[in-house]
């Protein structure tokens, strides 16, 4: 394990292949390489980019790919799509779209499949996204598709999180729907040769601008929180950060540099002082609390047999027991099953 963490320093593909499989499926000496690895992460810079099946992420990844080896920036590429187990489609598609940047070392794609549950997916991409970031990519793009929470916790790994939407795709914006506008630091609205791009810009700049029935349009939301559009330019002083919307033809390449320039200036507003610490520090405390709640899940489950959960599942379901008691016996059998073990060994 030390020669492969070691490999991959140097900057040996093979290894990080590797690395990223055995994290991927949690292979043996998964924590030990990622704890050799821990010091050497933090350097990257992490793109999240979300949005709905469709939009044109992974067309909209190729094309922000090539700008950044452009300009000489490394870029590791990790596409996790949850639609494409059964199928095999969608990564299938992916890596055709992204045929044009294999062979060029300064790329490394990725694609992860859902394996078992949501949960694990987010600690997977979140380990994905450590091994590349050691491994020395300037830029991470993560792709994933905006469908629910899960996708947004795997999106709070990011530094900058491009939601995307397309023109027609239906009537309404896709990403409100799916409640992920308020992670966006930028919009993008691809497929910009469209028709209805205009309608779409609008709902989006509507939904930014949804505040006060007092002071409509003086306010914006951010971040949850409503504050005086007219007091914001987005310039790295700026205290507040208003995600600009940008338009794109991926498959044109064109918009791309606004959006690169878009990203460089949430990269700069980030630099204020403080703003970064603090959205790591969230990071940090999210995955905690997630890994947290996946340690003491599995304790639990050592200790407290499945049958008896899947009893009181049925319990519940006819009415003899309530949700709140069946948690109630669930967490009394692990005390007892922990005092009866130290009883044995003691
Ligand atoms: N007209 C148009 N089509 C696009 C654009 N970007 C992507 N597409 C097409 O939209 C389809 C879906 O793209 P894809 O990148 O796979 O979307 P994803 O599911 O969000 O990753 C593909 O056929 C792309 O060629 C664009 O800017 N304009
Ligand atoms: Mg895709």
């Amino acid at each position: 394990m030390e020669t492969l963490v070691d490999a991959l320093l140097r900057g040996e593909r093979r290894a990080l292949a590797r690395l990223l499989t055995i994290v991927e499926n949690e292979r043996e000496g998964m924590n030990q390489a990622l704890t050799a690895l821990f010091p050497h992460t933090g350097r990257a810079w992490v793109i999240g980019v979300t949005g709905a099946p469709g939009t044109g992420k992974s067309t909209l990844v190729n094309a922000l790919t090539k700008a950044y080896r452009e300009v000489g920036k490394t870029v590791g590429i990790i596409a996790v799509d949850p639609t494409s187990p059964y199928s095999g489609g969608a990564i299938l598609g992916d890596r055709i779209r992204m045929r044009d940047l294999s062979g060029d070392s300064g790329v490394f794609i990725r694609s992860m499949a859902t394996r078992g549950s949501l949960g694990g997916l987010s600690r997977a991409t979140r380990d994905a996204i450590r091994v590349m970031d050691a491994a020395g990519f300037d830029i991470i793009l993560v792709e994933t598709v905006g469908a629910g929470q899960s996708e947004v916790d795997i999106v709070r790994t990011a530094q900058t999180t491009l939601v995307v939407e397309a023109p027609g795709l239906g009537d309404d914006v896709q990403a409100i729907k799916a409640g992920i506008l308020e992670i966006a630091d930028v919009l993008v609205v691809n497929k910009a040769d469209r028709p209805g791009v205009e309608n779409t810009v609008r709902g989006l700049r509507a939904m930014l601008e949804l505040g006060h029935p007092a002071s409509r349009s003086q306010l914006v939301q951010h971040h949850g929180q409503l504050v005086p559009v007219d007091s914001r330019d987005n310039s790295p002083a700026d205290p507040l950060w208003l995600p600009p919307i940008v338009r794109t033809v991926s498959t044109e390449e064109s918009g791309i540099e606004e959006l690169v320039t878009a990203i460089e200036n949430h990269r700069a507003y980030l630099g204020n002082e403080g703003v970064l610490e603090v959205l790591e520090r969230q990071h940090i405390e999210i995955e905690l609390v997630d890994r947290l709640r996946t340690a003491l899940m599995s304790r639990l489950l050592n200790v407290v047999p499945q049958d008896a959960i899947t009893t009181l599942i049925h319990q519940v379901q006819t009415r003899e027991y309530t949700p709140q008691e069946a948690v109630s016996v669930i967490l009394k059998l692990h005390d007892e099953g922990l005092s009866g073990q130290s009883t044995i060994s003691g």
